[in-house]
């Protein structure tokens, strides 16, 4: 891709590449139980915008690093998403018969197989890991740190993390502080970790890891805000007529605690310190990811 496309072509071909190597993950030779292949390439293959992968291998690039060998470290982010949204629409947590306009896997293939397809994307997510070093030949000390960052930012410190506190949250959040406590984990844990781990297979000095982590951070919560919004314009355009604070429907996300003008102008507040962290660190080629921070901001779905 050259350097002059436009980032929704760039977004695009990244897409295209990500997506060919998710059809190939799972080894055709490996002896698998139809439903369960089935049920994982359902989700996998389901029409997600492949943000996370698409970052590690942008991140990788801004660091002059290879963005092929890149590509089963990008798979396995995508893996690790994928299992969270299954298991989040479980009746068990967010109980969605809906997803990406599709059926959700348990509504498809039976809660049994949908939790059986999310434990197995996740634990598939390392093997994907592996393939760097095995078939790329990424150094192994790299991909030991990219297998330590994955195991934090995706578990109990990371993003399950803030799906449990998400849980326990629900009977009342009163703090605007208890909510970026979620969204930090729940959301942006798996952006800082992809920007990381393109860092990692570059060979990231610490000042640049500080710059990828805190540009990950500001975006990703930049990312949640802007999701709240869309959905609340999403229950507006349902209801025919706004949706107020005081409304019992309103979940509490940031523009129930700030409203929606403000929050609006904290996505861009949060865009612009993410961008000016990355500019401070001189990285080799920060173009695209700069350019993404700012698709992000004005996206619509
Ligand atoms: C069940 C362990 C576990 C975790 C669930 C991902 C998640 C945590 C919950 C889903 C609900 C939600 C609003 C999560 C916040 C992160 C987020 C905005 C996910 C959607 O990401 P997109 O927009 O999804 O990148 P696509 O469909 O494009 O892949």
């Amino acid at each position: 891709m050259n350097k002059t496309s436009s980032i929704s072509e760039y977004i695009s071909a990244s897409a295209e590449t990500v997506e060919a190597a998710l059809v190939s993950s799972l080894p055709a030779a490996w002896h698998i139980p139809l439903p369960l292949r089935e049920s994982m390439n359902y989700s996998l293959m389901a029409g997600g915008k492949r943000l996370r992968p698409i970052f590690v291998l942008a991140a990788a690039e801004a660091l002059g690093g290879s963005t092929e060998a890149a590509l089963p470290v990008a798979c396995a982010i995508e893996m690790v998403h994928t299992y969270s949204l299954i298991h989040d629409d479980l009746p068990a947590m967010d109980n969605d018969d809906y997803r990406r306009g599709k059926l959700t896997n348990h509504k498809v293939y039976g809660e049994a197989m949908a939790i059986l397809a999310g434990d197995a994307l996740l634990t598939h997510a390392f093997y994907s890991i592996t393939q760097a070093h095995k078939v790329h030949g990424v150094p192994a000390e790299r991909v030991l740190a990219i297998t330590e960052e994955l195991s934090a930012y995706a578990g109990a410190r990371g993003m399950v993390g803030g799906q449990a506190a998400d849980m326990l949250g629900e009977q009342g959040l009163t703090k605007l502080e208890e909510l970026e406590y979620i969204h930090t984990h729940k959301t942006s844990d798996l952006i800082v970790f992809s920007l990381r781990a393109g860092g990692h297979l570059a060979g990231a000095t610490d000042m640049q890891f500080a710059a990828l982590s805190e540009f990950g951070h500001a975006i990703g919560l930049a990312f949640q805000i802007q999701d709240d919004i869309l959905d609340i314009i999403g229950d507006e355009q349902k209801l025919g007529k706004p949706v107020k604070s005081d409304e019992k429907q309103m979940k509490v996300t940031y523009p129930y605690f700030i409203g929606m003008e403000a929050s609006e102008q904290k996505i861009k507040e949060l865009t612009e310190q993410g961008k000016n962290a990355l500019i401070q660190a001189k990285l080799h080629n920060p173009e695209r990811l700069l350019q993404l921070a700012d698709y992000l901001m004005r996206r619509d779905h």
